[in-house]
């Protein structure tokens, strides 16, 4: 120490403001790792009455696909299609090394009309960051109450510029993993209660084999009031969800 403050006053004041900028520069340098940009993504819920479960979103690079239509759902999506299990999901991405970012909303994001009278929000907002090479944004909610119905979006390029934004409109998807029972018994526990429809069943929130289904991920056809679900509650037209995407720096 002594040397340095003896150095650094014979050079005098230029040479400390010298130092002091290369320092900046090397521990600006030293620090770099890969350039992260921010995004704000916000869900908002289209339908008369279907809840959605809390979201899972990733931002990734093109080789990682959630889902593919026409393609078996993985395990993962299944999970959280049919049960709102969102464990496996975030396990598998988060242990991906082409993804970057993974984010888990904290609440159910549910109807304009909330028919359950839940207070929840019908729109939610999550940061998600994400690295140069991982320019993709994919997101999978449940459907609540469905048998195996999500809503989402599978590697939407993410808008380049900072400030720039873009919004979807996404349609429900049925996983193909379990059979369209539309019976309570059959759905998760929270569905009559958040949608304000009496019911003794208890839910169940794994997957009953005696249901499997052996399909692949297609369009959602609706909910058709074969058993327990209210169309006029449950059902819905065209997309379910709109996704907006911006870019805050
Ligand atoms: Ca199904």
């Amino acid at each position: 120490m002594k040397t340095t403050r003896y150095r650094i006053a014979k050079l005098g004041a230029g040479a400390l403001v010298l130092v002091v900028l290369f320092t900046m520069l090397a521990g600006a340098s030293f620090a770099a790792g890969p350039i992260t940009t921010t995004y704000q993504v916000t869900i908002t819920n289209l339908t008369p009455g279907q809840p959605f479960a809390p979201p899972v979103l990733a931002t990734h690079r093109g080789r990682v696909s959630l889902f593919d239509v026409g393609q078996p759902a993985s395990y993962q999506i299944k999970e959280s299609a049919e049960n709102g299990n969102n464990g496996p999901l975030v396990a598998s991405l988060s242990a991906n090394p082409f993804v970057y970012d993974v984010q888990t909303g904290g609440a159910p994001i549910v109807s304009p009309n909330d028919p359950g009278g839940t207070g929840l929000p019908s729109s939610a907002t999550y940061t998600i960051e994400t690295e140069r090479r991982s320019r993709f944004l994919s997101v999978a909610a449940m459907l609540i109450c469905t048998n195996d119905g999500f809503t989402g979006v599978s590697r939407l390029p993410l808008p380049a510029r900072t400030g720039s934004s873009l919004s979807v409109y996404v349609p429900a998807y049925d996983a193909g993993t379990e059979i369209n029972t539309e019976d309570f018994a059959d759905l998760v526990p929270p569905c009559p209660a958040m949608t304000g429809v009496p019911s003794d069943a208890p839910g169940s929130g794994t997957s009953n084999p005696a249901l499997a289904e052996g399909g692949v991920v297609s369009l959602h056809a609706g909910v058709t009031g074969v058993a327990d679900l209210i169309p006029a509650i449950h059902d819905w037209s065209g997309p379910v969800a709109k996704i907006t995407v911006t870019r805050i720096n």
